[in-house]
């Protein structure tokens, strides 16, 4: 009664067999799976880059899909992610040597007098999955955190998570300072969290709400080309 998963013996696969193995086994969040695929690829001459782009944002994107079509749940899209960051813990040392290019860079935390941070670590792993680097300020965070963070990691783009509708309004604060200082129109301003919805994003100077982490992505990946076509175009 041999489960087929255990005849796999991702070394005899062929690169493309190994890829298309590998979308399953970050699909099915086996973090040990994707470890071995990453390794065996690099040992094959595969460029870092490579590897995280045709095998880990490959299969990550059919997770954020099947996500944002209620296919998948939030336990499994951890589980993937959870996956994926073992590959990254490889490729991250790797990547910095080689210079991969980068999709963008999120500042990315939870408000002052909120501990929820599930779904902005869901966030944060998804955009890690897409190729952005991420930095995250963890929860419980004033002002003068966020305004720190900008300064020394100069992101693209800023996010912010409340999942109360006691601390939802300090997003508020954070853009209405970013605003004093002349600084709002320097970044891309993300909001999430369940209590939130468009019309509050747009009332508080946010560039868009984004309602999960499949949109968190899709919606910073569209600010991204949109930057890149403008400075194309001059
Ligand atoms: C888990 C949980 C907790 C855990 C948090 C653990 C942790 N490490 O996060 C614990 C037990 C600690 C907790 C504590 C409290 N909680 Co609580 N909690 C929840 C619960 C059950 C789930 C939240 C969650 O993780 N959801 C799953 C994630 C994946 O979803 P998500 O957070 O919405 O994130 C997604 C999107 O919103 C979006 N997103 C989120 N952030 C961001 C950020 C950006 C930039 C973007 C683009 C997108 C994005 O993408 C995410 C992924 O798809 C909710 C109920 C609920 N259904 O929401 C209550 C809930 C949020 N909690 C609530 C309350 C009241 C509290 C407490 C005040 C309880 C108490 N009396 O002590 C404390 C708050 C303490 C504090 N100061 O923060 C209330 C809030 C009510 C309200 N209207 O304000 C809720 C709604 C429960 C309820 N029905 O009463 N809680």
């Amino acid at each position: 009664m041999s489960d087929q998963e255990d005849d796999i013996i991702l070394s005899e696969l062929d690169n493309e067999e190994l890829v298309q193995q590998m979308f399953d086994d970050l699909y099915d969040g086996l973090k040990e799976e994707i470890e071995e695929g990453v390794n065996i690829l690099l040992e094959r001459g595969w460029q870092p880059y490579q590897v995280l782009t045709e095998a880990l944002v490959g299969g990550m994107t059919i997770v954020g899909k099947d996500f944002r079509d209620g296919i998948l749940f939030v336990p499994e899209v951890l589980l993937a992610a959870n996956a994926m960051k073992g590959g990254m813990a490889i490729l991250k040392p790797l990547l910095a040597e080689t210079g991969a290019p980068r999709v963008g860079t999120m500042v990315i935390g939870t408000v002052k007098g909120d501990i929820h941070d599930i779904g902005k670590n869901l966030v944060s792993m998804m955009m890690e999955g897409a190729g952005f680097e991420v930095v995250d300020l963890g929860i419980n965070n004033p002002v003068e955190k966020y305004l720190e963070a900008l300064e020394t990691e100069a992101p693209d783009i800023l996010g912010m998570s409340a999942l109360l509708t006691t601390t939802m309004p300090y997003m508020k604060v954070v853009i209405d300072t970013m605003i004093e200082q002349g600084k709002r129109d320097d970044y891309v301003v993300l909001v999430g969290g369940a209590p939130l919805n468009e019309e509050f994003g747009k009332a508080i100077g946010a560039d868009a709400y984004c309602r999960d982490a499949a949109v968190a992505v899709e919606t910073a990946k569209d600010f991204m080309a949109r930057k890149h076509n403008k400075l194309a175009a001059g």
